[in-house]
């Protein structure tokens, strides 16, 4: 992608067409993929939005867009869209319903297995791509009105390591930076990530960075971001810990530990010392595939800097043992004393546009808000405050995603209930789980596309609307809550999942619970209630207006503050004063052992198969980009696998040849594309193509339950099958 069409794209065919420029008024949304929350300006004509810009006053963007936004609306035209619930016959054929049809089928069915087998046996699987608003409708209807006791999100796939990290290392789960560290740090190190392609309006944001800065990639793939490095640390596979401790190891051998920072704000520095001790350069240097002197460069780069900046996302969370590698990270920053000043921070980059809010308000293995589920005192203010009885809330978390899939192995779960995720597609070991689906005595699935692959699986289909179709907020990764406007009416009978909410609540007979619930902004101040005096309190926010008026609000945003400025600074960082979140008011300084991978590659499956985003143009699981004509033109129609060139010679494969990729757990047919991009004995496919979890390895982290996508063992063959 040049930078020319991601700054420009409308000149290339992107977007805006002559409809918009007779549009009647304007408005401006959040764009609705991913979590860098773009500003996009919508040209509406009688109500409905014909064509879109990307805004040029908004503070995270700066005018700036991806092809993906500037496609956004179209997308919804699409004839794949839900348009009706369907329901399965026995003849197994779908058929469309009434909503009372399907409303009442969805309550009858639920109940009928929760009689049977106890409330238990009902779970919900959700995600990041709702607004907040819904988020929480969710989590709270299942659990506080339908007595669900399991339920979990796609964000379980995504960022429940960088959440775990944060919460045992700081006290919550806070990524402490605003956008403009980009622009103002003189050391950007990027650890698992990739932002020219997942996250490109972040990546332009480097790019205005006016100090020249060094950058530091670390990732086993030669990645655009590499590319554009002064200094790519082109790792093994999963050999991150070793090589963060290392740099941790040279930074405390070179003297450049900033101790004032150490003593004052932290907690483990010694044991962190002894521990990384082992961990010399010349040690780990063969194992990482690094040399000492770039492990020592890296690390002088780091701790010379005033200041440095380090980012993650999922070449570290989607890790066996990524937890612990995001403390790695974040150890590094606090041992720098790169915490709380412009340009610094261990910053985990959240993926989809309300993950965010998805960690916030899902109420699946946190109480709603990040209270706890287990604490009295927490459940009791919660009840308070939503004005429900203290029973109707569990006193435990819900089962992580991986458990919900075994309870369903097991026989325990019965009727699943999927919202706005596609796990038929994304689900780690995708084979195994669909089987699984059908096992189940219900399946509901709410989408604003009926034919996704987990839409085939269901007995019921719900239709939703989808971005720009309906009202709420979502929180991108620097914390900022921005708004998401209804510029289109949505197609056929889809409703907005918070209609959605409502009627099964009436349906359900739990109505009464939610008389307050009538609409987004109501339950936004719910949410502010909720968060008050909290480490995410927001009772600061003068209401929607004040969110569209300043171009989003980041949290924390107290009372207190909102008297002291209003409208809040639009770049807000955490950690200033240096404390963190522990009842210490110190942060911890974790480590632990390394472990090897669990199925590297052998004689039989020689190649290490890494899995990832593929071109700035594909989202996911593609039900959305695949709908845009001109999405469609910018990425591989055809699944591909990257091979090293002279992997590809040993194997007797020219670019372009159709070739079988197998691993223990599957074998599927993609086009080899020959590149230097990927290391030997490494081959790459992108997540976006539904066979890819096919051949996947279904392990996790054992502290955050996150899929550990990116290393199994396969073998390569010409021989299709
Ligand atoms: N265009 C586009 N943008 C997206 C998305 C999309 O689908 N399409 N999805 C959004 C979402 S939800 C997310 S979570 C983000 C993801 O954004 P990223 O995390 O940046 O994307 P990935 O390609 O999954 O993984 C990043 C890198 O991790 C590397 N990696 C693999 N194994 C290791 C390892 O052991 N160590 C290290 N250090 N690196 C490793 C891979 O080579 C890859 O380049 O993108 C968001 N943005
Ligand atoms: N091998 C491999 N697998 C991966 C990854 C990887 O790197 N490698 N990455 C993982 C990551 S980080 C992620 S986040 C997941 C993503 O995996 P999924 O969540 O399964 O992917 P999406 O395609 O985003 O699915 C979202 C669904 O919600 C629907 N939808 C969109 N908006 C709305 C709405 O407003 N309401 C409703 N009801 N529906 C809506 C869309 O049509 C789509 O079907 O994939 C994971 N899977
Ligand atoms: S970078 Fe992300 S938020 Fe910005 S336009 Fe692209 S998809 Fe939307
Ligand atoms: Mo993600």
């Amino acid at each position: 992608m040049t930078r020319e069409l991601l700054l420009h794209p409308g000149r290339h065919g992107l977007g805006m067409t002559p409809d918009a420029m007779q549009a009647d008024s304007t408005t401006t949304a959040t764009c609705g993929y991913c979590a860098t929350g773009c500003g996009l300006r919508l040209h509406v004509r009688e109500g409905e939005a014909i064509g879109l810009t990307p805004e040029t006053d908004y503070p995270v963007n700066l005018g700036m867009a991806c092809p993906k936004g500037w496609e956004a609306l179209e997308v919804l035209n699409s004839e794949n869209r839900a348009t009706h619930p369907l329901l399965r016959e026995p003849d197994g054929r779908m058929q469309q319903v009434t909503w009372d049809t399907a409303l009442t089928t969805f309550t009858k069915r639920f109940k009928e297995i929760q009689a049977k087998y106890g409330n238990e046996s009902v779970a919900f699987l959700s995600t990041g791509q709702i607004v907040c608003e819904e988020m929480a409708f969710l989590g709270a209807l299942a659990k506080f009105g339908m007595g669900i006791l399991h339920g979990d999100g796609n964000t379980r796939q995504c960022m429940a390591t960088a959440v775990t990290a944060y919460k045992q290392s700081l006290g919550f789960d806070s990524p402490p930076y605003t956008y403009e560290d980009f622009e103002q740090s003189d050391c950007l190190v990027f650890i698992g990530a990739n932002p020219c392609i997942g996250h490109p309006i972040m990546w332009e944001r480097v790019l205005r960075n006016q100090k020249s800065p060094e950058i530091i990639v670390v990732d086993p793939r030669r990645t655009e971001t590499a590319m554009a490095s002064s200094q790519h640390l082109q790792l093994r596979p999963k050999s991150d810990l070793a090589l963060l401790y290392a740099i941790t190891n040279h930074l405390i051998a070179a003297n450049l530990i900033d101790y004032d920072f150490v003593n004052a704000n932290t907690e483990g520095f010694e044991e962190l010392a002894a521990h990384v001790s082992e961990f010399t350069p010349e040690v780990v240097s063969d194992r990482c595939g690094i040399s000492v002197l770039d492990i020592r460069r890296a690390a002088e780069s780091i701790g010379r800097a005033d200041a440095a900046s380090l980012w993650w996302t999922m070449g570290v969370n989607q890790s066996y043992e990524g937890t612990r590698v995001a403390q790695a990270i974040i150890n590094i920053a606090l041992i720098t004393g790169n915490f709380g000043r412009p340009g610094t921070g261990a910053n985990s980059i959240t993926g989809q546009c309300n993950a965010m809010g998805s960690r916030l308000w899902s109420n699946t293995t946190n109480l709603l808000g990040h209270y706890r589920f287990e604490s009295d005192q927490d459940r009791d203010r919660v009840a308070n405050n939503l004005g429900i009885d203290v029973d109707r809330i569990p006193n435990q978390g819900s089962w992580a995603y991986d458990e919900i899939v075994e309870g369903i192995r097991q026989g325990k779960i019965k009727g699943l209930w999927v919202i706005a995720t596609n796990p038929a597609h994304s689900w780690i070991h995708r084979g195994d789980f669909r089987e699984l689906l059908d096992q189940l005595e219900f399946l509901v699935v709410q989408d604003m596309y009926d034919q996704t692959e987990t839409a085939k699986h269901a007995d019921l289909v719900l239709p939703a609307a989808g971005w720009g179709e309906k009202v709420g907020t979502f929180i991108n990764s620097e914390r900022r809550y921005g708004l998401v406007k209804k510029v289109r009416k949505a197609p056929g009978e889809a409703l907005a999942d918070f209609q959605i909410f409502r009627a099964i609540a009436a349906y359900w007979g739990v109505g009464d619970l939610f008389s307050e619930w009538t609409e987004p902004e109501a339950v936004f101040r719910i949410l502010q209630r909720l968060s008050e005096h909290r480490p995410n309190d927001i009772t600061g926010i003068d209401g929607y207006a004040q969110l569209d008026a300043c171009g989003g609000i980041q949290w924390p945003y107290t009372k207190a503050e909102a008297e002291e400025q209003s409208p809040p600074r639009q770049q807000r960082r955490l950690f200033s004063d240096g404390i963190f979140f522990h009842e210490s008011g110190k942060a911890k300084l974790i480590v632990d052992q390394v472990f090897p991978m669990p199925e590297p590659p052998d004689e039989n499956y020689p190649f290490l198969l890494l899995t990832g985003r593929g071109t700035v143009s594909q989202w996911h699981t593609q039900t959305r980009t695949e709908n845009s004509k001109v999405l469609r033109k910018l990425y591989p129609q055809q699944p591909y696998v990257e091979i090293h060139p002279r992997d590809a010679q040993s194997i007797g494969v020219v670019n372009g040849d159709v070739v079988n990729v197998r691993s223990r757990r599957g074998s599927i047919n993609v086009t080899s594309m020959v590149t230097p991009t990927v290391q030997r004995g490494q081959v790459f496919i992108p997540m976006h193509y539904r066979i890819v979890n096919e051949l996947t390895l279904a392990h996790f982290d054992p502290h955050s339950h996150q899929p550990s996508y990116k290393d199994c063992a396969v073998q390569i063959s010409r021989e299709t099958s």
